[in-house]
């Protein structure tokens, strides 16, 4: 029995730990304004769709009187016309936290609508949410065999009450029927019994249809798989294959969409040890792939995330492996970064100081305490120049103040975070009505690149995020000092 158990529950957990959207991390947390309030909000999606997703919303001033949450897609045909939204509850300890539960009808892009009402008036804002099923329910054994059970005395009573009725039905009382009576009600059971019968083949044959839809749905959203290969000596060519066949018809290459500045964003990390990271931008090629030009790189074996959003605003986040030979390529440009350091397989750095090239540092202000799995969390982190002083030379990376990849060492979580949050900003701005001229970024952060950004930007850089499970994680922290990015490196270690 506990062997059986076991079999069921191994491949749950292995099915679980693979989701897309963010690989392994189908959380989404956000930060922003809602008119006049800055908010703070958690969405836990659910495992299964239909399901419910939990919604935690905290104010960050205490003048909210009310919050009203509603689910819809993102974009398109029903984005506009609510339905009903419901009231957030108040906690009863904490007046500035609110929670609520939504069912999600479908899988997809989906927004969260959120309302804010208070002493400021009304604010509103909309949080994307990547709906999608993480893995199929297997029943419960003791409720499986109630309803077995169920099934059968159903089956078996229906034959006999019909059997009954016919041999029995205008009987006086006391009478017995007689021997034709009773031939015709073995007729009459027979028949039910085959009428049964031919009920219980079509309804297994429909939850059987059923059951095969759910599982390609849940297939679909599985991470699609990054399929590279080296060409001329430098120029990597990624393409996207889904792990469902229909995967590639629904999202075509051609239609992805830009998120902040750029269609793609290609991680390659080195393995094991994440000691070399970088983060480029390749182009789209005829045909839909996707090239870069590498620059110089060690022979290694690399992990490969590219993260891309289609058209309807679901993120995806293709995944791979590569070997690569030593490349000595083309000069860093544009947006491109790298980072070099030690390995976290050898020595985790749990430090919260991160020294930089030009002798700078970032700060993680973690607090004390260890840090948990599945708690929303903001973190924060301060800019020093190379005398200790907060930092005066902070630039908008890629149109933010700041980029962060939080990576598992297993890497069985990669996650791309802003200081908006898990949300990709793509459809951050479609879920928001950023009109098409204006997606590089959402409107209240709009700052072009390359801008002296001592009145706009501080010396502080925070993301909302919570780490999805135990374990080792490196955290990249991107930002752009006086036109040179620069990266931080933090490891943490979650229970
Ligand atoms: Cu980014």
């Amino acid at each position: 029995m506990h062997r059986r158990m076991l079999g069921i529950l191994i491949p749950i957990l292995v099915t679980a730990l693979s989701v897309s959207a963010h690989v392994g991390s189908s959380d989404v947390f956000f930060e922003g304004d809602a008119g006049p309030y800055h908010i703070y909000v958690t969405v836990r999606v659910p495992q299964v769709i239909p399901g419910i997703a939990e919604i935690q919303v905290r104010s960050a001033s205490n003048d909210v009187r009310r919050i009203e949450i509603v689910p819809m897609r993102l974009s398109g045909a029903g984005s506009n016309f609510p339905p009903t939204p419901d009231v957030a509850e108040r906690s009863k300890q904490d007046a500035q936290f609110f929670t609520g539960s939504l069912w999600l009808m479908e899988s997809g892009a989906l927004k969260v609508r959120v309302s804010v009402e208070g002493s400021k008036g009304k604010g509103e804002l909309a949080v994307p949410v990547p709906a999608f099923a993480q893995r199929t329910l297997p029943m419960d054994r003791s409720l499986g065999g109630l309803l077995g059970f169920l099934m059968v005395f159903l089956a078996v009573g229906l034959v006999f009450i019909a059997g009954a009725a016919s041999r029995e039905g205008n009987l006086e009382p006391g009478e017995t029927p007689p021997p034709a009576k009773t031939r015709r009600a073995r007729m009459v059971m027979a028949i039910t019994a085959l009428v049964v019968l031919g009920i219980l083949f079509l309804g297994k044959a429909w939850w059987g249809a059923e059951a095969t839809n759910y599982k390609r749905g849940v297939n679909f959203f599985k991470p699609p798989e990054a399929e590279t290969r080296l060409e001329n000596r430098n120029r990597l060519v990624i393409s996207a294959k889904g792990q469902d066949p229909e995967w590639s018809k629904e999202v075509e290459m051609k239609d992805v969409i830009p998120d902040h500045h750029h269609l793609m964003h290609l991680f390659l990390i080195r393995t094991p040890g994440m000691d070399r990271m970088w983060h480029l931008h390749p182009e789209r090629a005829e045909g839909g792939a996707f090239v870069e030009d590498l620059p110089n790189m060690p022979a290694g074996h690399y992990q490969v995330f590219a993260d891309i959003v289609d058209k309807a605003g679901f993120p995806w986040t293709l995944v791979g492996q590569i070997d690569l030979p030593e490349i000595s390529g083309k000069a860093l440009a544009g947006d491109d970064s790298i980072w070099t350091g030690a390995p976290l397989a050898v020595e985790a750095n749990y430090a919260s100081v991160a020294q930089l090239a030009d002798g700078g540092r970032i700060v993680w202000e973690r607090g004390s305490g260890p840090l948990a799995a599945n708690a929303a969390m903001v973190f924060k982190f301060k800019v020093e120049d190379k005398e200790g002083n907060p930092a005066k030379d902070l630039e908008p990376y890629m149109g933010m103040s700041g980029h962060a990849e939080f990576v598992s060492s297993d890497m069985s979580v990669f996650a791309h975070i802003h200081p908006a949050g898990s949300a990709s900003m793509a459809a951050l701005e479609l879920a928001n009505g950023v009109p098409e001229g204006n997606r590089a970024i959402t409107a209240d952060q709009a700052m072009p690149d390359g801008m002296p950004i001592s009145e706009l930007l501080t010396s502080e850089v925070s993301f909302p995020y919570g780490f999805p499970k135990p374990g080792e994680y490196r955290m990249f922290v991107q930002i752009k000092r006086a036109g040179q990015v620069e990266t931080g490196v933090f490891d943490a270690h979650v229970q």
